[in-house]
């Protein structure tokens, strides 16, 4: 079975808006894995490092004040094919151009108020996952995964 995982993390507007339990209700249920979570401030630096491949955007300092003005509920989620869905269950960057049913198209309508981020790549999530939580993923499998995967 794959063990495909993606960064998945709860931007500070999801958070402050009661986004969170949703979010996660998601993922859950479309059969994905749990392996970390928590809710944490996020130092300047830290956005900065996350976000680095934007740095040169105008949009940059904007992006990484927001990011660190409330905290964030970091995420990693495990299961087939999680990176490229994950990006389909969250919806386009831009919420006025996401599909209804996705998570910005159903909860956001500005780029810089797009209430989470996903990976983009299972390369650019081992390195998020390095970045933001290092070693400590929780191992284990749920009962059910006969019923998700056959
Ligand atoms: P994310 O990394 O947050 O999942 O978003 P993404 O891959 O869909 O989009 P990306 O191009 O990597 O942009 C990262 C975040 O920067 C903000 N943004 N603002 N004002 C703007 O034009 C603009 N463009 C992007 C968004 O918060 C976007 O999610």
């Amino acid at each position: 079975m794959a063990t495909e995982q993606s960064y998945i993390m709860i931007k500070p507007d999801g958070v402050q808006r009661g986004l969170v339990g949703e979010i996660i209700k998601r993922f859950e249920q479309r059969g994905y894995t749990l392996r970390a979570l928590k809710l944490q401030s996020v130092e300047r630096a830290q956005a900065e490092k996350h976000y680095a491949d934007l740095s040169s955007k105008p949009f940059f300092p904007a992006l990484v004040d927001y990011i660190i003005s409330g905290p964030v509920v970091a995420m990693v989620w495990e299961g087939k094919g999680v990176v490229a869905t994950g990006r389909k269950i969250i919806g386009a960057t831009n919420p006025l151009a996401s599909e209804p049913g996705t998570i910005r198209g159903d909860f956001a309508i500005e780029v810089g108020r797009n209430v989470i981020h996903g990976s983009d790549t299972v390369e650019n999530a081992q390195k998020e996952i390095a970045l933001w939580f290092g070693e400590s993923l929780v191992d284990w499998t749920p009962a059910a995964k006969p019923w998700i995967y056959e």
